[in-house]
């Protein structure tokens, strides 16, 4: 009787990698309204008011910030939807996406 188990040899070594996150980055502009930018981002990234004011505010003084990181999908469905509701209102409001290093 021979009931020894074999285990085979593994030839490939399990390789998990996590997906690439991209930064969602908001850009600034001189024509969006503070307000309206903080809302945005309220809405659509879910922050505080607090935490959207921040953000907001890093944009206005250095040109650009960014907002989060998701998976490419998710940061560039958010960066459309966050860039049509400022265009919804004939703002220049633009974010955009870019993976990370
Ligand atoms: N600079 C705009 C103003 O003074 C406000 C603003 C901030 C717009 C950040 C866009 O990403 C932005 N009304």
């Amino acid at each position: 009787m021979s009931n020894v188990v074999v285990k085979p040899i593994a030839k490939t070594k399990p390789k998990v990698e996590r997906p690439k996150l991209h930064k969602v980055i908001l850009i600034n502009d001189d024509y969006t309204p503070r307000e309206f930018v903080v809302r945005v981002l309220q809405g659509e990234f879910k922050m505080t008011e607090d935490q959207a004011h921040k953000v907001m505010l890093t944009a206005h003084q250095r040109g650009a910030c960014v907002v989060a990181m998701f998976t490419k999908d998710v940061a560039e469905t958010k960066a459309t939807r966050a860039t049509d509701a400022g265009r919804a209102k004939g703002y220049p409001l633009l974010f955009t996406t870019e993976p990370e290093e």
